[in-house]
């Protein structure tokens, strides 16, 4: 059912969450050991935040750029790759800020929520590559105009980029074959492209270790890791 489910896709997007990149040794947000268990997030990843403790905000941010940096994709992460030569068509929609998708190899990759490798200006939007600033301990660097820069990330209370979600919505309705992979399913807007592919008839994959709330939506849920059972998949 599921074999041929994949067979006759045509149409496919791959939607993850930070439980993708687990296996390459960063963390995701909730649950056990998980950054919000440490760290509220109120506190650190919203523009108040940064307002209040840039210096803070932008230690934790740095120390997490080079964990990215030094992260290599996964096995999930290169079979997600492999998959754009067997559809014709096939999108990557992540809500992860770590560019593990493109350095794997995916070519059309949507980052709902911004990248931690690009920087901008709080002030003026100037926009530069995070690896190009000096180091954010202690204070994050200024821009020319003054403003400090921050990461290029979408906290919580702003809007995600708005051409990129609508071209996300877009894919998600005209999916055949919509493949959720670690993702708690917990924030929005991002979790709705699911709800957006399930109404336009597409099947839901759900690829996780837990159940989510994502899970009554699916079509087929795998539980375990991802690395594991995306290449299985292939
Ligand atoms: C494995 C595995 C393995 C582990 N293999 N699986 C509607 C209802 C209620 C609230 C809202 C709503 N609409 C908006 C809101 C408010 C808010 C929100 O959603 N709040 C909820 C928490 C309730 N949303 C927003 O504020 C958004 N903006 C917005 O709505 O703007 C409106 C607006 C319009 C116009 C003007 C102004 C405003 C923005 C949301 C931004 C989220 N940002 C973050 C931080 C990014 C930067 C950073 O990294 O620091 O994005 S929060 C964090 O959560 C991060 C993630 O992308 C996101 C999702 O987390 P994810 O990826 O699902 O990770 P986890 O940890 O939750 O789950 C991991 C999963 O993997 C688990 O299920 C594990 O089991 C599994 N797993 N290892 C397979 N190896
Ligand atoms: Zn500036």
């Amino acid at each position: 059912m599921l074999r041929e489910t994949i067979v006759a896709a045509r149409r496919v997007v791959v939607f993850t969450g930070a439980g993708i990149s687990q296996e390459s040794g960063l963390g995701t947000f909730r649950g056990p050991g998980g950054l919000w268990e440490r760290f509220r997030p109120e506190d650190l990843a919203t523009p108040e935040a940064f307002a209040r403790d840039p210096a803070l905000v932008g230690r934790w941010y740095a120390e997490r750029f080079a964990a990215m940096r030094a992260a290599q994709p996964n096995a999930g992460h290169r079979a997600i790759a492999r998959w754009e030569a067997l559809f014709p068509s096939m999108v990557v929609v992540t809500q992860n800020i770590d560019r593990l998708h493109q350095r794997a190899g995916s070519r059309d990759v949507l980052e709902l929520h911004g990248t931690l490798w690009l920087s901008r200006c709080a002030r003026c939007g100037r926009q530069v590559p995070t690896d190009a600033l000096p180091p954010a301990d202690p204070p994050p660097p200024r821009c020319a105009c003054g403003g400090l820069f921050r990461p290029g990330v979408v906290w919580f209370g702003e809007p995600l980029p708005a051409a990129v979600f609508a071209r996300a919505e877009r894919e998600s309705a005209a999916a055949d074959l919509f493949v959720v992979v670690g993702t708690s399913g917990s924030v929005w807007p991002a979790a709705g492209l699911v709800e957006v592919a399930a109404r336009a008839g597409a099947a839901i994959v759900e690829v996780n270790r837990e159940a989510t709330p994502l899970s009554a939506l699916a079509t087929e849920s795998l539980r375990g890791a991802a690395g594991e059972i995306l290449p299985l998949l292939l």
